[in-house]
């Protein structure tokens, strides 16, 4: 080769590669729970398959630990693309995007069957309108299980053993009613801080799942544990809708695919992480009680659905339908 052809070649592989850096920009995802987590581990699926059936021109990476900060922070940043992926939870979503919040009503799941039935089916694509009106583009539901009532000093058998007592809540005003509902105080607080509130008695209590109760460590403060299962909140694999839509037809789909599989694997970890975490904080002195009858806590929600129907009229046919698909 000639210098001059040299030169020209050099500057034709420059502009090739920055064109091919810029497409390959890897995409930051934020999530709040550690490495091992049945969420963290979904993730990484995701990540790793569209990079390898993109030829490694989608790159993503997943940033764990809550190390980029609170999750209604996040939302609001994979909204707007200064962050471009997520796993988020329907309550803080629900916060922001309406139709997504009738999953935040108490107890309107039977079961986790029962909202995977749902989510999978055309009340979740009902959803996923919800979240594309504002930013996110839903690629997949993944599963976390029921949520439950723990205590630093008692088991909560009934509401009446919730009077005066203080609870973390997610960012969200219907869980702050549900909590008054049952006589209790609620807290909306970050998820990372609780663990020291719960220690140093800032609070009675949080709710959560079996896998989060035990991987924060709250199990280690709470030493009681009340299947109340109130809530049953789907999370979202999301990416910001402008970047998805800036995506050819063909990688587009497969992301779709990819979504898809990752969800799959996501609940089978899950299944099994759920009875693992339960039998870890049950060896490490956790008292579980299983609550028989719900029927006192769920008399106790008619207000909550009340209000949340006079606020947004519009959802009361989607909440109708999301009971009908369950019976
Ligand atoms: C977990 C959920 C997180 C976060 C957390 C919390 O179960 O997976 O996204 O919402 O609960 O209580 O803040």
């Amino acid at each position: 080769m000639t210098p001059k052809r040299t030169l020209l070649a050099t500057a034709l592989l420059a502009v090739a590669f920055s064109a091919g850096t810029a497409e390959a920009r890897e995409w930051r995802g934020w999530n709040i729970h550690p490495p091992e987590y049945p969420v963290s581990t979904g993730m990484e699926y995701f990540a790793e398959e569209i990079e390898k059936r993109s030829n490694g021109e989608l790159t993503a990476k997943v940033f764990h630990s809550g190390v980029l900060g609170d999750q209604p922070d996040a939302i609001e940043q994979v909204r707007e693309g200064a962050l471009d992926w997520a796993v988020f939870n329907f309550g803080p979503l629900g916060a922001v995007a309406p139709s997504v919040n009738i999953t935040s009503l108490p107890f309107i799941f039977k079961d986790v069957p029962s909202m995977h039935k749902v989510m999978d089916g055309p009340i979740g694509d009902e959803m996923a309108e919800g979240l594309r009106e504002i930013g996110l583009e839903p690629l997949g539901y993944f599963d976390s299980g029921a949520r439950s009532f723990y205590n630093r000093e008692k088991l909560i058998q009934t509401p009446a053993d919730m009077q005066g007592e203080k609870y973390r809540v997610m960012n969200n005003d219907l869980y702050v009613q549900m909590v008054a509902q049952l006589g209790g105080n609620a807290t909306p607080m970050p998820y990372a801080d609780v663990f020291q509130a719960l220690q140093t008695g800032v609070i009675d209590g949080a709710e959560n799942n079996f896998p989060s109760f035990e991987s924060s460590g709250h199990y280690e403060a709470a030493k009681f544990y009340s299947n109340t299962q109130h809530l049953i909140l789907p999370e979202c694999l999301c990416i910001n809708k402008e970047l998805f839509d800036s995506l050819s037809e063909e990688q587009q789909t497969m992301l779709k695919e990819v979504g898809q599989e990752a969800t799959a694997f996501q609940r089978e970890e899950w299944a099994k992480r759920e009875e693992a975490s339960k039998e870890k904080v049950v060896a490490a002195g956790v008292e579980v009680v299983e609550i028989e009858d719900k029927a006192p806590f769920q008399e106790l929600m008619q207000p909550v659905y009340d209000a949340f129907l006079a606020a947004n009229p519009d959802l009361t046919e989607l909440v109708e339908k999301v009971q009908a698909a369950q019976e």
